[in-house]
């Protein structure tokens, strides 16, 4: 299986977070895609390429013109505070508030959010676009011909919507990669999210669309991030209903649990009869993950890609979560190599 990989993810590296009362530094950081390349050259899982640049037209097809201009330009902004840290949104427009869109940096980075932990560096634009490069560069792999390809994609994308930021996202690099398979004359994408968090950003993205099956397996948003999406009831609104899975499961959930809710993924995604399926890979579902509430263990994920395999259809993974910075790379390789494995 071929990997696309950029450098251009260490430009991102934000400094900190904020958990448990206290500024963290970011649980998302550049080591997690280091050990990811690291462990596909050591098990040669095939070869390892750079992604080619498509330019913003195929990004343009996700994310809104406003969006991207701001997001674009916010770093320029705020270097001429002279200030010391990242850039970091500290008011939301919720409820009895107004959606309006303000001119000053702060009031439009809140407008463009959904959430704190998004933080915005002097690369954070570079190593996103790129990431989004990384994903269309893999895609181009299987939309020529080949059965899988691997995108690894830092920062991650699954929960940045249209025009939000939020949860470590900026660019839903997913997302744009579906839509290019669709452009390239499919008619039926399906995306599998196997994060450990809903992916917020793909659901709503494409929400009341029937050519993109949406089906995510993650902790329960009553308990776990990113709280207001991704319950069983979301089924999809207009076009789309029907065509929106969730699967929420509750903190401590093990392989038992997790894969009987793969199954019902499966079914969904063989029930579409999807031509091509995308994978949001997160490994965050894993035992010792620090941030997360799951119990699957390494070999886990060896049989979750023979079972994703075993829907017959040529899939792309695109790296999502994972913080177990040490087993990262064991994890979401294994899944790669469970599905080349499978016949
Ligand atoms: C991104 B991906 C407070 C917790 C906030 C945000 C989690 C984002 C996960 N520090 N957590 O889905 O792996
Ligand atoms: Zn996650």
């Amino acid at each position: 299986m071929l990997t696309i990989y950029s450098d251009d993810h260490h430009l991102h590296h934000g400094r900190c977070e904020l958990m448990d009362g206290q500024l963290m530094p970011c649980f998302e950081m550049p080591s997690r895609a280091d050990h990811v390349l690291e462990r596909v050259k050591a098990q040669a899982l095939g070869p390892v390429e750079a992604p080619r640049d498509f330019g913003l037209g195929p990004i343009q097809r996700i994310h809104s013109a406003a969006y991207l201009e701001f997001f674009k330009g916010a770093w320029d902004r705020w270097a001429k505070y002279q200030r010391d840290g990242d850039l970091l949104p500290f008011t939301w427009p919720a409820r009895t508030l107004r959606t309006v869109i303000p001119t000053s940096l702060h009031g439009q980075l809140g407008y463009y959010s959904f959430d704190g932990g998004a933080p915005i560096t002097a690369g954070t634009w570079q190593a996103a676009y790129s990431a989004a490069q990384v994903a269309l560069t893999a895609q181009a792999e299987v939309q020529g011909g080949a059965r899988s390809a691997f995108a690894l994609c830092r920062p991650p994308g699954h929960h940045a919507a249209g025009d939000l930021m939020g949860g470590y996202c900026y660019l839903n690099n997913a997302a744009i990669a579906a839509q290019a398979f669709l452009d390239q004359g499919h008619e039926k994408v399906a995306i599998l999210d196997v994060d450990y968090h809903h992916g917020n950003g793909t659901q709503s993205i494409f929400y009341e669309r029937n050519d993109v099956l949406f089906a995510s397996i993650h902790g329960h948003p009553e308990a776990e991030f990113p709280f207001f999406l991704g319950y069983a009831d979301e089924r999809g609104e207009g076009a789309g209903e029907g065509f929106n899975f969730n699967y929420p499961l509750p903190a401590g959930s093990g392989w038992d649990t997790w894969s009987a809710a793969l199954e019902q993924a499966c079914g969904q995604i063989r029930g579409y009869d999807a031509d091509v399926i995308v994978v949001s890979l997160g490994v965050d579902t894993f035992k010792d993950d620090p941030i997360s509430q799951f119990k699957l263990d390494s070999p886990d994920y060896l049989a979750m890609g023979k079972r994703i395999a075993a829907l017959g259809k040529p899939t792309l993974f695109v790296m999502e979560g994972g913080y177990a910075v040490a087993e990262i790379g064991i994890n979401a390789v294994n899944v790669l190599e469970g599905f080349q494995s499978a016949p």
